[in-house]
This record gives structure tokens, C-alpha cells and sequence, in this order.
């Protein structure tokens, strides 16, 4: 089956969803913070944030797992996107995210498992250019996996959502 049938474009609230996990664009610290950290933060629950201190922070391109608490998600995987400054790595660590973001939940049975734009809000990378990333990304990695039945991309604004849906169509011709 071409893999992008498994990956779905979506508009609104990623601690709404229910699906197996959701992402976290969280900071090097794992402690919280603003944007869409903030808000999974809340929903959760103060168990989070003292699951995460558990954790000893989290490098930039890596990801870790927790539970979901109050969220509808049973897990939320952390990840730590760069902050862009156009650098010849950013393209890099921002595709090691979701590489290891999707690592962590094959290894842990997870099906199904929703993105927000990691990096793209106070860390300032273009869209356009991390859509790419992200949808050649995880295209890839469900075509070698299988097991990862759905991946929602999780857009905030109208704008953002365009940009993936208009590149997924491309992308899968
Ligand atoms: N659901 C889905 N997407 C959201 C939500 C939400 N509830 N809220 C915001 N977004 P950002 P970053 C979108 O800034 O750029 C934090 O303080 C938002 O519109 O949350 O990776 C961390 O602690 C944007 O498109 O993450 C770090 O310090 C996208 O999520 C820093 O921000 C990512 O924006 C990480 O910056």
C-alpha cells in the first residue's frame, strides 16, 4: 500500500487526540515551557512534568517516551527540535526527531501517533522547509514499519495546514 494512505493531515489541538501517542516539540530541559509544551503540559497534568524531571533532559534531535496521564493519548514522546538559524545541520536534527520520535514507538507497540510542527513555532524554522522534512521523514519510515498504522501531522493554523496538505497530494502523486 503507498505509505502516505498512512499519514493524514489534521487541524487543531494535538492534546485533544486520541491516538496512541502524541509529540511533544519540548526544550533540552523536558521541564515545560510554551507553544504546544505548554499545552500538553496542562492537559496532562502535574504527572508529567514530574515524570520528565525524571529524565535528565532530552539533546536536541533526540526523543523520549512518558506516559499520557490525562491526556486521551497513553504516551507522549518528547522531542527536542533545533532552533533554526539556517545552519547546514538543522535539516538534520529536525529529520532525527521524527526518525527517533517513530524509533521509541515501534519499540513500544505504538500504532498510531500525531506530529505537531516541531520547530516551527518559537523555534523558528520555515514551514515550507520542515514540512518537507517531516513528510519524507516519516513516508520513509513507514515504509520499512509496518506496525505504524497512522500518522497524523497536527497543524495549528490554517496556513500551516495548506503547506502539508498541498505537499502530501504532491508527494503522493
Ligand atoms: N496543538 C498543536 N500544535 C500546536 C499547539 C497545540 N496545542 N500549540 C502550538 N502549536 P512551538 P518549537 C504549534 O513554539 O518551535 C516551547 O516553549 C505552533 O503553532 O510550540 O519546537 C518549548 O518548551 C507551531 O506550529 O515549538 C521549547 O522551548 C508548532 O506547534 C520551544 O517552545 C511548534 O511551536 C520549542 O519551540
Amino acid at each position: 500500500m503507498d505509505p502516505t494512505r498512512r499519514l493524514e493531515t489534521r487541524q487543531g489541538d494535538i492534546t485533544q487526540l486520541s491516538v496512541d501517542a502524541i509529540v511533544n516539540a519540548a526544550n533540552q530541559t523536558l521541564k515545560g515551557g510554551g507553544g504546544v509544551d505548554g499545552a500538553i503540559h496542562r492537559a496532562a497534568g502535574p504527572e508529567l512534568l514530574a515524570e520528565c524531571r525524571t529524565l535528565g533532559g532530552c539533546p536536541t534531535g533526540e526523543a523520549r517516551l512518558t506516559r499520557g496521564y490525562r491526556l486521551p493519548a497513553r504516551y507522549v514522546i518528547h522531542t527536542v527540535g533545533p532552533v533554526y538559524r539556517g545552519r547546514p545541520e538543522d535539516p538534520r536534527l529536525l529529520a532525527n526527531c521524527y526518525t527517533n520520535s517513530l524509533i521509541l514507538a515501534r519499540d513500544h507497540g505504538i500504532c498510531s501517533i500525531a506530529f505537531p510542527a516541531i520547530s516551527c513555532g518559537v523555534y523558528g524554522y520555515p514551514i515550507d522547509e520542515a514540512c518537507k522534512i517531516a513528510v519524507d521523514t516519516c513516508a520513509a519510515f513507514i515504509t520499512a514499519n509496518e506496525a505504524i498504522e497512522k500518522i497524523v501531522f497536527m497543524l495549528f493554523s490554517d496556513k500551516d495546514l495548506a503547506v502539508y496538505s498541498q505537499y502530501l497530494k504532491n508527494h503522493a502523486g
